[in-house]
């Protein structure tokens, strides 16, 4: 996959460089170019904002800079062999970023993040980008952000984790929280290692059992506990099949 991110602040964007993302990187996996918007401001200020049409406090990002920059992107990236790109605007007023958005994402070949600071970007630019890919405007949650750029570290390694060859461990997507499966929408339950007493503390004798039955069924009253207490919103929409008579009688 490629990613081109267009930013004020590239700096911002150096966690890329870290962990499971800039492992995928050095395995070959995962081509990530950061680009300053500023490069593509047309005066000797280097402004990329202006005043909103129609009043209002804060600054617009303005469509210049934003149509050169993205132009410029584009075309190196073609140029490089790469197709079908998505443009991703993170913004608190777009589409809750959740698991489902990420796998589509991941589907694509090459993402173009747009992150905005001030008050957004000139709503032309997203609607002359839409006739040309798709164009996917983001929240990663309900509170505000001064800028886009922690949606596209958050975005990006929720992403690439799930490129093939990414994770070790095909199995470690399969019992993530909002996996598509069984225990779809219950949240994961809690975890031991050794050593065995800590402080005091053993651990559930039910890990200790090798009984895989109790052990599968504990995990999933546990999952179940976490769930009701932390997102009780989850419970409806899970599968029934994750429920049992002795649920009802409880
Ligand atoms: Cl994607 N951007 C900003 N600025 N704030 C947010 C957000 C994004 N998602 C939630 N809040």
């Amino acid at each position: 996959m490629r990613i081109d991110v267009v930013t004020i602040f590239p700096e911002y964007l150096e966690p890329l460089k870290v962990s499971l993302v800039g492992k995928a990187r050095a395995a070959g996996r995962l081509d990530v170019r950061v680009h300053d918007l500023r490069d593509w401001a047309h005066d000797r200020h280097n402004t990329v904002d202006d005043t909103p049409y129609g009043g209002g406090p804060g600054m617009v990002m303005m469509t210049g800079p934003w149509g050169e920059a993205l132009d410029d992107a584009l075309a190196e990236g073609y140029e490089a062999g790469a197709s079908r790109p998505a443009l991703v605007v993170p913004t608190p007023s777009g589409r809750p970023f959740t698991q489902e958005l990420a796998a589509e994402l991941s589907a694509h070949p090459w993402l173009v993040f747009a992150p905005a600071r001030y008050e957004g970007i000139d709503s032309r630019v997203t609607a002359e980008y839409r006739t040309r890919m798709p164009v996917y405007e983001v929240s990663i949650g309900d509170y505000v952000l001064a800028g886009g750029e922690a949606a596209v570290l958050v975005i990006t390694e929720a992403v690439a984790r799930l490129l093939p060859g990414v994770l070790g461990n095909a199995q470690s997507h399969r019992d993530d929280s909002f996996a598509p499966g069984a225990m779809a929408n219950l949240l994961e339950g809690p975890v031991y290692t050794k050593p065995p007493q800590w402080r005091g503390r053993g651990i559930p004798e039910v890990l200790l059992s090798g009984h895989h039955g109790k052990i599968a069924r504990w995990r999933r009253d546990e999952a179940l506990r976490r769930t009701v207490a932390n997102r009780p919103d989850l419970v409806r929409r899970c599968d029934p099949s994750v429920f049992d008579r002795r649920d009802r009688e409880m």
